[in-house]
Protein backbone atom coordinates (compact mmCIF):
# COMPACT_ATOMS: atom_id res chain seq x y z
CA UNK A 1 0.00 0.00 0.00
CA UNK A 2 0.91 3.71 -0.52
CA UNK A 3 0.80 6.80 2.30
CA UNK A 4 -2.08 7.02 3.86
CA UNK A 5 -3.92 9.65 2.58
CA UNK A 6 -5.56 12.42 5.00
CA UNK A 7 -8.45 11.59 7.17
CA UNK A 8 -11.18 12.62 5.61
CA UNK A 9 -10.03 11.49 1.99
CA UNK A 10 -9.74 7.91 3.55
CA UNK A 11 -13.40 8.00 5.23
CA UNK A 12 -14.57 8.82 1.63
CA UNK A 13 -12.17 6.55 0.56
CA UNK A 14 -13.58 3.27 2.33
CA UNK A 15 -17.31 3.98 1.67
CA UNK A 16 -17.07 5.16 -2.25
CA UNK A 17 -14.59 4.23 -4.13
CA UNK A 18 -13.71 0.44 -6.36
CA UNK A 19 -10.85 -1.19 -5.00
CA UNK A 20 -7.63 0.22 -5.64
CA UNK A 21 -9.00 3.63 -6.45
CA UNK A 22 -7.78 6.84 -4.06
CA UNK A 23 -9.96 10.20 -4.14
CA UNK A 24 -8.69 12.90 -5.79
CA UNK A 25 -8.96 16.80 -5.77
CA UNK A 26 -10.07 18.99 -7.77
CA UNK A 27 -9.67 17.69 -11.22
CA UNK A 28 -6.72 16.73 -13.50
CA UNK A 29 -7.13 16.47 -17.47
CA UNK A 30 -6.41 13.56 -18.47
CA UNK A 31 -6.09 11.77 -22.33
CA UNK A 32 -4.33 11.28 -25.23
CA UNK A 33 -3.62 13.58 -28.17
CA UNK A 34 -4.19 17.36 -28.54
CA UNK A 35 -7.21 19.33 -27.28
CA UNK A 36 -9.33 19.61 -30.80
CA UNK A 37 -10.99 23.17 -31.68
CA UNK A 38 -14.95 23.33 -31.83
CA UNK A 39 -15.93 24.21 -35.31
CA UNK A 40 -19.87 24.96 -34.54
CA UNK A 41 -20.86 25.06 -38.01
CA UNK A 42 -18.80 21.98 -39.12
CA UNK A 43 -19.74 20.18 -35.72
CA UNK A 44 -22.77 17.59 -36.40
CA UNK A 45 -23.24 14.04 -34.05
CA UNK A 46 -23.67 10.93 -36.22
CA UNK A 47 -25.81 7.99 -35.79
CA UNK A 48 -24.52 5.07 -38.03
CA UNK A 49 -24.25 1.68 -38.92
CA UNK A 50 -26.82 -1.11 -38.02
CA UNK A 51 -29.80 1.44 -37.84
CA UNK A 52 -33.43 0.40 -37.54
CA UNK A 53 -34.10 2.09 -40.33
CA UNK A 54 -30.79 1.51 -42.56
CA UNK A 55 -30.24 5.51 -42.24
CA UNK A 56 -27.97 7.68 -41.02
CA UNK A 57 -29.11 10.07 -38.52
CA UNK A 58 -27.66 13.67 -37.96
CA UNK A 59 -28.15 16.33 -35.58
CA UNK A 60 -26.00 19.94 -36.11
CA UNK A 61 -25.31 21.67 -32.63
CA UNK A 62 -27.94 23.60 -32.71
CA UNK A 63 -30.61 20.69 -33.01
CA UNK A 64 -28.70 18.72 -30.51
CA UNK A 65 -28.68 21.31 -27.90
CA UNK A 66 -32.26 21.16 -28.45
CA UNK A 67 -32.93 17.54 -27.28
CA UNK A 68 -34.35 17.32 -23.74
CA UNK A 69 -31.48 17.80 -21.19
CA UNK A 70 -31.05 15.73 -17.88
CA UNK A 71 -28.80 15.52 -15.25
CA UNK A 72 -27.42 12.58 -13.67
CA UNK A 73 -24.82 12.57 -10.08
CA UNK A 74 -21.78 10.39 -10.85
CA UNK A 75 -18.25 9.10 -10.15
CA UNK A 76 -15.41 9.66 -12.17
CA UNK A 77 -12.90 6.80 -11.88
CA UNK A 78 -9.79 6.56 -14.15
CA UNK A 79 -7.92 3.25 -14.68
CA UNK A 80 -4.48 5.12 -13.37
CA UNK A 81 -6.40 5.04 -10.10
CA UNK A 82 -8.04 8.18 -8.96
CA UNK A 83 -11.29 8.94 -8.83
CA UNK A 84 -13.24 12.05 -8.77
CA UNK A 85 -16.57 11.85 -6.91
CA UNK A 86 -20.35 13.33 -7.03
CA UNK A 87 -19.86 14.65 -9.65
CA UNK A 88 -23.66 16.78 -11.43
CA UNK A 89 -23.12 16.47 -15.31
CA UNK A 90 -26.02 17.76 -17.59
CA UNK A 91 -27.08 16.90 -21.21
CA UNK A 92 -28.86 14.51 -23.20
CA UNK A 93 -29.16 10.63 -21.88
CA UNK A 94 -27.97 7.83 -24.12
CA UNK A 95 -31.30 6.23 -24.00
CA UNK A 96 -33.09 9.37 -25.52
CA UNK A 97 -30.15 9.18 -28.68
CA UNK A 98 -31.27 5.50 -28.91
CA UNK A 99 -34.93 6.48 -28.94
CA UNK A 100 -34.63 8.83 -31.06
CA UNK A 101 -32.46 6.77 -33.45
CA UNK A 102 -32.88 3.22 -32.89
CA UNK A 103 -30.82 0.37 -33.39
CA UNK A 104 -32.27 -2.37 -35.99
CA UNK A 105 -32.87 -5.86 -33.61
CA UNK A 106 -29.98 -7.70 -34.09
CA UNK A 107 -27.53 -4.86 -32.50
CA UNK A 108 -25.39 -5.77 -29.41
CA UNK A 109 -22.95 -3.17 -29.24
CA UNK A 110 -22.30 0.63 -29.77
CA UNK A 111 -18.70 2.23 -30.65
CA UNK A 112 -18.84 5.81 -29.37
CA UNK A 113 -16.40 7.72 -32.16
CA UNK A 114 -15.16 11.16 -30.88
CA UNK A 115 -12.40 13.61 -32.51
CA UNK A 116 -9.05 12.44 -34.41
CA UNK A 117 -10.34 8.92 -34.20
CA UNK A 118 -10.48 8.42 -30.01
CA UNK A 119 -13.71 5.77 -29.86
CA UNK A 120 -14.67 3.35 -26.92
CA UNK A 121 -17.07 0.10 -27.61
CA UNK A 122 -19.17 -0.79 -24.95
CA UNK A 123 -22.03 -3.37 -24.61
CA UNK A 124 -25.80 -1.70 -26.08
CA UNK A 125 -27.17 -2.54 -22.16
CA UNK A 126 -24.31 -0.33 -20.76
CA UNK A 127 -24.61 2.23 -23.23
CA UNK A 128 -28.55 2.46 -22.43
CA UNK A 129 -28.63 2.22 -18.68
CA UNK A 130 -30.36 5.11 -17.49
CA UNK A 131 -27.11 6.99 -16.34
CA UNK A 132 -25.23 7.00 -19.20
CA UNK A 133 -24.97 10.83 -20.47
CA UNK A 134 -23.78 12.75 -23.10
CA UNK A 135 -22.63 15.17 -20.97
CA UNK A 136 -22.49 19.13 -21.81
CA UNK A 137 -22.24 20.65 -18.52
CA UNK A 138 -21.07 19.96 -15.05
CA UNK A 139 -21.94 21.68 -12.11
CA UNK A 140 -24.54 23.61 -14.16
CA UNK A 141 -21.52 24.75 -16.38
CA UNK A 142 -20.62 24.24 -19.89
CA UNK A 143 -17.59 22.05 -20.07
CA UNK A 144 -14.03 23.27 -20.68
CA UNK A 145 -12.35 22.64 -23.74
CA UNK A 146 -9.72 20.36 -22.25
CA UNK A 147 -13.30 18.22 -20.41
CA UNK A 148 -14.66 17.82 -23.26
CA UNK A 149 -16.54 20.46 -24.79
CA UNK A 150 -19.02 20.61 -26.40
CA UNK A 151 -19.45 16.89 -25.89
CA UNK A 152 -18.63 14.07 -23.66
CA UNK A 153 -20.04 10.67 -22.96
CA UNK A 154 -20.17 9.90 -18.72
CA UNK A 155 -20.70 5.99 -18.11
CA UNK A 156 -20.70 6.33 -14.71
CA UNK A 157 -20.61 2.80 -14.01
CA UNK A 158 -17.42 1.99 -16.44
CA UNK A 159 -13.71 2.94 -16.31
CA UNK A 160 -13.78 6.97 -17.52
CA UNK A 161 -11.44 5.64 -20.27
CA UNK A 162 -15.25 4.20 -22.09
CA UNK A 163 -16.29 7.85 -21.62
CA UNK A 164 -14.71 9.49 -24.87
CA UNK A 165 -14.45 13.88 -24.50
CA UNK A 166 -15.07 15.39 -28.07
CA UNK A 167 -18.11 12.77 -29.02
CA UNK A 168 -18.68 13.30 -32.37
CA UNK A 169 -21.20 10.28 -32.70
CA UNK A 170 -22.04 6.29 -31.98
CA UNK A 171 -21.98 3.54 -34.45
CA UNK A 172 -24.45 0.56 -34.14
CA UNK A 173 -22.59 -3.09 -34.19
CA UNK A 174 -24.12 -6.33 -34.44
CA UNK A 175 -20.75 -7.79 -33.00
CA UNK A 176 -18.17 -6.25 -30.41
CA UNK A 177 -15.08 -5.13 -31.77
CA UNK A 178 -12.56 -3.29 -29.64
CA UNK A 179 -11.76 0.73 -29.30
CA UNK A 180 -8.79 2.88 -28.88
CA UNK A 181 -7.72 1.86 -25.50
CA UNK A 182 -9.28 -1.77 -25.88
CA UNK A 183 -6.81 -2.41 -28.65
CA UNK A 184 -3.83 -1.41 -26.55
CA UNK A 185 -4.33 -3.14 -23.45
CA UNK A 186 -7.26 -2.31 -21.28
CA UNK A 187 -9.87 -4.35 -20.75
CA UNK A 188 -13.02 -4.91 -22.91
CA UNK A 189 -15.83 -4.42 -20.15
CA UNK A 190 -13.69 -1.83 -17.63
CA UNK A 191 -16.22 -2.51 -14.83
CA UNK A 192 -14.22 -0.42 -12.09
CA UNK A 193 -16.00 -2.52 -9.12
CA UNK A 194 -14.55 -5.96 -10.38
CA UNK A 195 -11.43 -4.25 -11.12
CA UNK A 196 -11.38 -5.00 -15.08
CA UNK A 197 -8.26 -2.62 -16.07
CA UNK A 198 -6.36 -4.64 -18.14
CA UNK A 199 -7.22 -6.98 -21.37
CA UNK A 200 -4.86 -9.65 -19.68
CA UNK A 201 -7.44 -10.42 -17.03
CA UNK A 202 -10.13 -10.77 -19.45
CA UNK A 203 -12.36 -14.36 -19.57
CA UNK A 204 -13.70 -16.23 -22.19
CA UNK A 205 -16.86 -14.02 -23.88
CA UNK A 206 -15.54 -10.71 -21.92
CA UNK A 207 -13.93 -9.31 -25.32
CA UNK A 208 -13.15 -10.40 -28.71
CA UNK A 209 -9.76 -11.95 -29.62
CA UNK A 210 -6.82 -9.17 -29.38
N1 LIG B 1 -11.33 11.74 -26.80
C1 LIG B 1 -10.82 11.23 -25.68
N2 LIG B 1 -11.63 11.03 -24.61
C2 LIG B 1 -11.14 10.53 -23.46
C3 LIG B 1 -9.79 10.16 -23.33
C4 LIG B 1 -8.95 10.35 -24.48
O1 LIG B 1 -7.74 10.04 -24.48
N3 LIG B 1 -9.51 10.90 -25.62
N4 LIG B 1 -9.31 9.66 -22.14
C5 LIG B 1 -10.29 9.08 -21.22
C6 LIG B 1 -9.74 8.86 -19.89
S1 LIG B 1 -8.60 7.63 -19.73
C7 LIG B 1 -10.18 9.56 -18.79
S2 LIG B 1 -9.64 9.18 -17.23
C8 LIG B 1 -11.13 10.68 -18.92
C9 LIG B 1 -10.59 11.90 -18.23
O2 LIG B 1 -11.50 12.96 -18.27
P1 LIG B 1 -11.06 14.36 -17.70
O3 LIG B 1 -9.83 14.80 -18.46
O4 LIG B 1 -12.22 15.27 -17.94
O5 LIG B 1 -10.76 14.18 -16.25
O6 LIG B 1 -11.38 10.99 -20.29
C10 LIG B 1 -11.58 9.88 -21.13
N5 LIG B 1 -12.01 10.35 -22.41
MO1 LIG C 1 -8.27 7.41 -17.53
Amino acid sequence: MGQPESREQQGAAQSDLPPGQRLQRGWPVTHYGPVPKFKPDRWEFRVFGATADGDKHCWNHEEFSALPFSTVVADLHCVTKFSMLGAEWGGVLARTVVELAPPAPHVTHVMVWAEYGYSANLRLADFTEGHTLFATHKAGELLTAEHGFPLRLVVPHLYAWKGPKWVRGIEYMSADRRGFWEERGYHNLGDPWREQRYSYQEGPGDGPEL
